[in-house]
């Protein structure tokens, strides 16, 4: 092939060692394809496309130089990966992504011997990648180990830690730091003002000069030689000084999209010999899609969008988002009280705290990509007398469980955790999901826990959490939209660890925590029909546990059913726990808890994955029916 060509590339690549025949000069013409294959494809299923487009060319370039996927390339997050997906193999199906039964939209190592990491929280890939090298060395292996990391995904400790630790080991590692100046929204923090003077600086100024001079004035071969020669020597390109006392040989930065530019320095640092090495380059998230590169957050999440316009296809709401309640309604009791403040780590849209932080910048706190330290951070400002909502989702906040259980729980610290994507998300899978909150608070001596059955709910359990002051406390709710229901005016705190009685009944009595709450009404609705009375009750609170009315529920029927969002260990485990511990099983109370299948459910549309762990109301009532011996007709299969 040639440079002139212009018959398309992509269709010929299948694996990364067929683009690894190409001359050179035709990784400009099959980058510029891959970009539009990449745009083409979100513009179907919706998905994460700014970082995507942003590591178009990076993405050649290391598949070019490195020999995957003997050489170990692994992608920080892994919401980046779309082109990597579709010159590895999967090209053929990257129009199902995020789909039930398509790709992943992060990298995942049952789908591909190309993905040697699986990812989706951040921050992961150095220690993951020092691993592997580690490994390479211990069995005398030669393969190259890189690592593509994002400046938003450099803001958390364990990128640190995991720096701390490889520049002290003489192991053979690439860390390709991909700074676009972006992490969902811009970056926070001091590491990003770092970054910025070490582009500002001589150094790029006068690296990129020089490499058009160059590029004037000598033919292709000999730039290339010259830049090999001279250029891409440490004391020519030294600057990041930070890096280099972390004990990294530091490269860069360079333009991330300038494949001249990027090959040279690829190739040398694979062909370096010892110790970690970390290339600084230099890229524009949304690079080379107009409608991206205009907007506030370069199109970090998309729905499904038209290509020309960029117009994304967002169906109009019924009610408003559980985020959207949040926020609102945290706005309103800091309206209040000036002692309320809030934190995000790195998720300021997601959370809604942006609504929040425009109300009152000053009392408004993103720490980054930094779970463990938003959890200390806001136990020392309530050590002072300040009462802050830590809003994290529930997913997220799992990396921060020490720092919830030392710095705040058994210090009985008035720390107020706003669980936002409770349960099953959808389209982001496993990785994501909120599935595990109520087991690992749960367990905490002190913590008030709550999920909200519905939007105003929510509104009320804001009121609460802002006045439990004498120890920590949880409020959870889910990705989404709410039902639709009347919304107070104002939140009014709720009685704590009193639940309600919903609907009254016989027989069945259906005992909610959270947002199962509508599936349970249905679900008597159909119990009734089949005559069965049946009792709904949402418990509000799983700590403390609403005792008189699980007595209640537990004496007057036949049947107790619990149904959560959430894992085994969690709100029907703590029922179970106190009938069993108050003898209300020994005389003959049916109980089955209802939680998600000890399984990691794959990515769908949150609907389809409920029905597939059989948390809806036919589950429900098959359960009940099950359970009051009359005979069941399975609709459709369930997960394990
Ligand atoms: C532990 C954790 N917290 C939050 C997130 C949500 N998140 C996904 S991507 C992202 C921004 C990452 O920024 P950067 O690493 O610079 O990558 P870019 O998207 O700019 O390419 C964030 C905050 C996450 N994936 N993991």
């Amino acid at each position: 092939m040639t440079a002139e060509s212009k018959t398309p590339l992509l269709d010929t690549v299948r694996e990364p060692s067929d683009l690894r025949t190409f001359d050179e000069r035709d990784l400009r013409q099959l980058a510029d394809e891959l970009r539009s294959e990449t745009i083409d494809a979100v513009s179907v299923t919706g998905g994460h496309l700014g970082a995507g487009l942003g590591v178009v060319e990076l993405t050649v370039a290391l598949h070019y130089i490195f020999d995957t996927p003997s050489d170990r390339l692994i992608w920080d997050v892994g919401h980046q990966c779309y082109p990597h997906k579709i010159l590895t193999g999967r090209r053929d199906r990257i129009r199902t992504l995020r789909q039930g039964d398509g790709l992943s939209g992060f990298t995942k190592r049952a789908e591909s011997e190309y993905d040697p990491f699986g990812a989706a929280h951040s921050s992961t890939s150095i220690s993951a990648g020092l691993g592997m090298a580690v490994a390479r060395d211990l069995s005398g292996g030669t393969n190259n180990v890189v690592a593509v990391i994002g400046d938003g995904a450099m803001s958390a400790g364990m990128a640190y830690e995991a720096m701390n630790n490889a520049g002290s080991m003489d192991s053979r590692l690439t860390v390709i730091l991909n700074d676009n100046d972006m992490s969902i929204a811009p970056p926070v923090g001091a590491m990003s003002a770092y970054l910025a003077r070490l582009i500002s600086g001589g150094a790029y100024r006068h690296v990129r000069n020089f490499a058009k001079q160059l590029a004037k004035r000598l033919p292709k071969v000999l730039e290339e030689k010259a830049m090999r020669a001279e250029e891409y020597t440490r004391g020519f390109w030294t600057g990041g000084t930070l890096f280099e006392e972390l004990g990294f040989y530091y490269v860069g930065p360079i333009d991330g999209h300038n494949l001249e530019h990027l090959l040279p320095v690829l190739r040398n640092v694979r062909d370096a010999t010892e110790g970690p090495i970390l290339v600084h380059v230099v890229t524009q998230k949304g690079k080379g899609y107009p409608p991206a590169e205009a907007s506030a957050d370069k199109y970090h999440g998309v729905a499904r969008f038209d290509v020309v316009t960029g117009a994304q296809s967002k169906p109009k709401p019924n009610a408003p988002s559980y985020t959207k309640v949040f926020a609102q309604s945290l706005i309103k009791e800091a309206e209040k009280d000036d002692k309320i403040v809030a934190v995000t780590a790195a998720m300021p849209s997601g959370t809604g705290l942006d609504a929040f932080a425009e109300a009152y910048p000053d009392r408004c706190f993103d720490v980054g990509i930094a779970e463990q330290h938003a959890v200390t951070f806001a136990a020392g400002m309530a050590t002072e007398g300040y009462k802050p909502f830590a809003t994290i989702y529930s997913t997220f906040l799992q990396r921060a469980y020490d720092q919830v259980v030392h710095d705040v729980a058994i210090q009985r610290l008035p720390v107020r955790f706003a669980l936002d994507r409770a349960g099953l998300v959808g389209a982001d899978g496993p990785t994501h999901a909120g599935a595990f909150d109520i087991t690992y608070l749960g367990t905490l001596p002190g913590f008030v826990l709550m999920a909200a059955a519905d939007e105003a709910e929510l509104v009320h359990m804001v009121a609460t959490a802002a006045a439990i002051d004498d120890g920590p406390s949880a409020l959870r709710y889910p990705r989404g939209e709410g039902i639709g229901t009347d919304m107070p005016e104002v939140g009014v705190p709720l009685e704590i660890g009193k639940g309600r009685i919903v609907r009254e009944g016989s027989t069945v009595a259906l005992f909610s925590y959270g947002t199962r709450l509508q599936e349970c009404l249905q679900a008597a609705d159909q119990l009734a029909a089949l005559g069965f009375s049946t009792t709904v009750a949402d418990a509000r609170f799983a700590k403390p546990l609403d005792g008189d009315l699980v007595r209640q529920l537990a004496s007057h029927h036949e049947v107790l059913i619990t149904v959560e969002e959430g894992a085994v260990g969690g709100f029907g485990s703590h029922v179970l726990q106190f009938l069993a511990t108050n003898g209300l099983l020994d005389r003959g109370l049916k109980v089955r808890p209802l939680v998600l299948p000890d399984i990691f459910i794959d990515h769908d549309k949150p609907a389809a994955m409920y029905d597939a762990a059989g948390l809806n109301a036919p589950g429900i009532v098959e359960t009940a029916l099950s359970i009051l011996e009359q005979p069941v007709v399975l609709e459709s299969p369930r997960l394990a």
